[in-house]
């Protein structure tokens, strides 16, 4: 991000909070989390206001008063950009442009200017201009938009600075080249898609910086890009991991040890609907999988609000009823001891690990391994007696109990789910 973005902007947060209005309803803490997405983006963030009233002023939202306050604030130290946690009216951002003399934005296009700044591939390039389109769309008449060339910077990075000044018809018709573009992505990613129909696929899911990445290196050392910042990882990456057999001696797992596992893009509490929207395709991955990790950071002290959107956004993108398992990291970030166990006794039937460390992955993968085992039942097949090739494949996926190495055959019983099965099925 530094080398897109030279100038840290001097910047103050504002967040209004009304108790009688769900949608405004915010608590202090709503300030950090807006800190770290300013700061991902590359702000320095110099003040914080936080307004509770619980009368909602149309015209200014957090009132005159306060307007007047955060202008004087504004001039006297030099502030470059104002960025609100609620989503401002088109008139109330019209209203505070005219007090306070800087460029104002909201946390979704701040969002949307981090998602800009770290997509590397072109599919997560188109479908972030996508969102940046439809975001920018009904709010083209914005003030500072107008200004943005001169301005620059955080929130004005947009769909490219040449779209502020053509009018709204060239950006509907450039919305509609995006999605014929996007359509044939998926297209692609439909195809290798259906290669991996017969193997079992897991996905990370969870909040944004919970450790999704680190967890896939330590599970596949897949080389993921780590980072302390929001939204690290905007595509998917999938890599196979091989489920290790360790029953002592044992000839019978029940589960099948190839599978694969994805890590995908973090979620945030009021995640732009037009983000969701345009990475339907990279979300995809999440619905088509059998079963998702949910992972949770154990240290930060909201986690249980974070479950809390993570569940809710699983369920607008249509993987609501997918069977998961909790994965709470960074254990290795909690001092008390009675911390765990209080988890360990809330939140039964979850796994407490730490990716970073490698802490408690053994317990990890048996989990993984039970889950998967659920649905695995003993067959057979009947092989050419010369096809050692898929002899070979039925160990890689399956629990072979019994080789019976006949005339004019080869006989193999083995355990493995349906999928696994019915792809042998198709080699043989
Ligand atoms: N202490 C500690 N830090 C961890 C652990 N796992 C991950 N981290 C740190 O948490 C930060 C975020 O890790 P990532 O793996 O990038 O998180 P992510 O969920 O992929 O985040 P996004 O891709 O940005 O949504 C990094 O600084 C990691 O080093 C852990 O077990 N313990
Ligand atoms: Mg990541």
């Amino acid at each position: 991000m530094e080398e897109t973005r030279k100038e840290i902007e001097k910047t103050v947060l504002v967040c209004y909070s009304n108790r009688r209005d769900k949608k405004n309803y915010h608590s202090e803490d709503s300030l950090e989390e807006l800190k770290f997405l300013a700061e991902t983006a590359g702000a320095e963030v110099v003040k914080t206001f936080f307004q509770q009233n619980d009368i909602y002023d149309s015209r200014f939202m957090i009132g005159k008063g306060k307007a007047e306050e955060i202008s004087e604030y504004v001039t006297d130290n030099d502030i470059k950009l104002v960025i609100f946690e609620n989503e401002l009216a088109y008139t109330q951002l019209r209203n505070l442009e005219q007090k306070i003399k800087c460029k104002i934005i909201d946390k979704s296009n701040l969002i949307l200017d981090i998602f800009a700044s770290n997509a590397r591939t072109a599919q997560a390039k188109l479908q972030v201009e996508l969102a940046q389109l439809e975001y920018t769309l009904p709010r083209l008449t914005r003030q500072w938009t107008h200004l943005s060339k001169q301005l620059g910077g955080i929130g004005t990075k947009g769909p490219g600075e040449t779209q502020i000044e053509t009018d709204r018809r060239l950006i509907k018709l450039r919305i509609s080249l995006l999605k014929e573009k996007l359509l044939k992505v998926d297209e692609q990613r439909k195809t290798q898609s259906k290669e991996r129909k017969n193997f079992f696929r897991i996905s990370l899911v969870g909040y944004t910086n919970a450790g999704k990445s680190t967890l896939l290196n330590t599970l596949t050392n897949a080389g993921a890009y780590v980072e302390n910042k929001l939204f690290a990882t905007l595509d998917t990456s999938t890599k196979s991991l091989d489920l290790p057999v360790n029953e002592k001696g044992s000839a019978v797992t029940k589960f099948p040890k190839k599978v694969l596992i994805s890590d995908t893009v973090g979620f945030i509490k009021n995640l732009p609907h037009d983000l969701i929207e345009s990475f339907k395709s990279t979300l995809s991955e999440v619905v088509e999988s059998d079963l998702l990790l949910h992972v949770i950071d154990a240290s930060n002290h909201r986690f249980t609000d974070q479950m809390e959107i993570v569940k809710k956004t699983l369920d607008e993108i249509g993987a609501g009823e997918k069977v998961i398992i909790n994965v709470f990291n960074k254990v290795d970030n909690l001092e008390n001891t009675d911390m765990i166990k209080h988890l360990k006794s809330e939140f039964k039937d979850s796994v407490f690990i730490s990716a970073a460390k490698g802490m408690n992955i053994k317990s990890l993968l048996e989990k993984i391994k039970e889950e998967l085992s659920k649905e695995n039942h003993e067959r057979t097949l009947k092989l050419r007696p010369d096809d050692h090739k898929t002899v070979s494949m039925i160990y890689k996926l399956a629990e072979v109990s019994k080789v019976k190495y006949l005339k004019n055959s080869i006989k193999v019983t083995f355990r493995t789910n349906d999928k696994n099965y019915s792809y042998l099925e198709k080699i043989i």
